[in-house]
């Protein structure tokens, strides 16, 4: 029987979480960047093997890459973008060398994933990542003030931004303004506000489409290199799944997704099945997704959110929420026993909870909310598990 890969990001040396922790938490394999190494430049052998080192030295595996970042240059197709991608092939090729074969990499402009409160505090206690929608508009509105941001929205969600606006106090609106601009983990920039306008205006002339043949350009490029080095290169979907501040978003839904295969039909073009991100969207059936992309899932992120009819939505205990989680899972571990092998997951974000609301954390990469996350998904895979097997005899 094959059973997910459990494993965990660790964001390197300075990650509050130890290498000890995630070994205590039951995972076997870490999920690692080097953050250190500017966008765009080569990954190499040296600092792959260090990385590697390190983390063998809690009896664990670096297994997943998230992420190789895509330099923005690479996004609009401007300045050196052949030398980035030419670099990114390097780095797909030393990976390999080095005995990984799985990178995560994402294609949202400008903003890694975004959320408005990174403490929204829960009835229990804990404190989760919510995405508020009438401080969001507030802030493109009333703090950003980007040009031409009223066309995005309705009369009512305007007024509804007017008055959430008035009712912050500086301490908030600052709060909220560093929360969208200054970059959530694992994200490779970081903004000021002014320099934040001048990032979103290089996607005037780019709109999806636009935004969409530059990632086929992209695989295009990178995907037989890949191919060649058994490396699956998983994309991440945009987080949150439709178009914010007037970018272009290309990966939101399944049908992104499909197009991107048919566009580029090689191996090693993959998903990174986050089921949060995908999961605030109702269209996205996640079961079905799994199902129909199996052959491509090389990755799974394990995470649930909570929408509500005002386009809010925040991340509950992952086996609550919106997301079927049984349901997806049951298609995981089908997945893998068709294929035959075991896919490595991770329990995506969790609550700060517990001791962890004493600790300074990265927003999202808590300790023990992840570690209950994980806990309850790896029982939910056992459970399930184990009863497809009694009904096997
Ligand atoms: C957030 C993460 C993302 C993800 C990247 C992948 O918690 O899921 O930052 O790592 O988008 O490139």
């Amino acid at each position: 029987m094959f059973l997910a890969k459990q494993s965990w990001r660790w964001y390197g040396p300075d990650d509050p979480v130890s290498l000890w922790d995630i070994r205590q938490a039951g995972a076997t394999d870490v999920v690692t960047a080097l953050h250190h190494i500017p966008n765009g430049e080569v990954w190499t052998v040296e600092e792959i093997r260090k990385r590697q080192a390190e983390v063998a030295v809690a009896g664990l595996v670096w297994s997943v890459v998230e992420s190789v970042p895509v330099h923005e240059h690479i996004k609009t197709q401007t300045g050196d973008f052949r030398r980035c991608i030419d670099n990114y092939k390097q780095s797909i090729r030393n990976l390999a060398a080095c005995g990984i074969y799985i990178v995560t990499y994402n294609f949202m402009p400008v903003l890694d994933w975004t959320r408005t409160d990174l403490a929204h505090t829960l009835p229990d206690g804990s404190k989760a990542l919510r995405f508020e929608r009438a401080a969001f508009v507030a802030f493109d509105l009333f703090i950003l003030k980007r040009p031409g941001a009223e066309t995005d929205y309705s009369e009512d969600e305007m007024a509804k931004a007017r008055v959430r606006f008035d009712a912050m106090g500086d301490e908030e609106r600052h709060t909220l303004t560093r929360n969208m601009v200054a970059g959530l983990p694992g994200s490779e920039e970081s903004f000021t506000i002014a320099r934040f306008q001048q990032a979103l205006d290089r996607y005037k002339e780019i709109d999806a489409d636009r935004l969409r043949a530059n990632l086929v350009y992209f695989l295009r490029e990178v995907t037989p290199a890949a191919d060649e080095a058994g490396v699956e290169l998983v994309i991440h979907p945009d987080d949150p799944p439709y178009p914010i501040l007037g970018l272009p978003r290309i990966l939101s839904t399944a049908g992104d997704f499909q197009k991107l295969i048919e566009l580029v039909p090689n191996k090693s073009n993959g998903l990174c099945l986050c089921t949060g991100s995908f999961g605030v969207r109702s269209d996205n059936e996640l079961t079905d997704m799994m199902k129909r992309f199996g052959d491509r899932v090389g990755f799974v992120h394990f995470r649930s959110t909570r929408r509500d009819a005002e386009g809010n939505f925040y991340e509950d205990n992952h086996l609550e929420g919106d997301v079927d989680m049984y349901g997806v899972m049951k298609a995981f571990w089908e997945l893998m026993q068709r294929r035959g092998m075991s896919i490595p997951m991770r329990p995506d974000h969790g609550h700060q909870m517990c001791d962890d609301l004493k600790k300074k954390t990265n927003p999202g990469y808590s300790c023990i909310g992840r570690l209950r996350g994980l806990a309850e998904l790896r029982g939910l895979e056992m459970g399930i598990a184990r009863s497809m097997e009694l009904q096997e005899k």
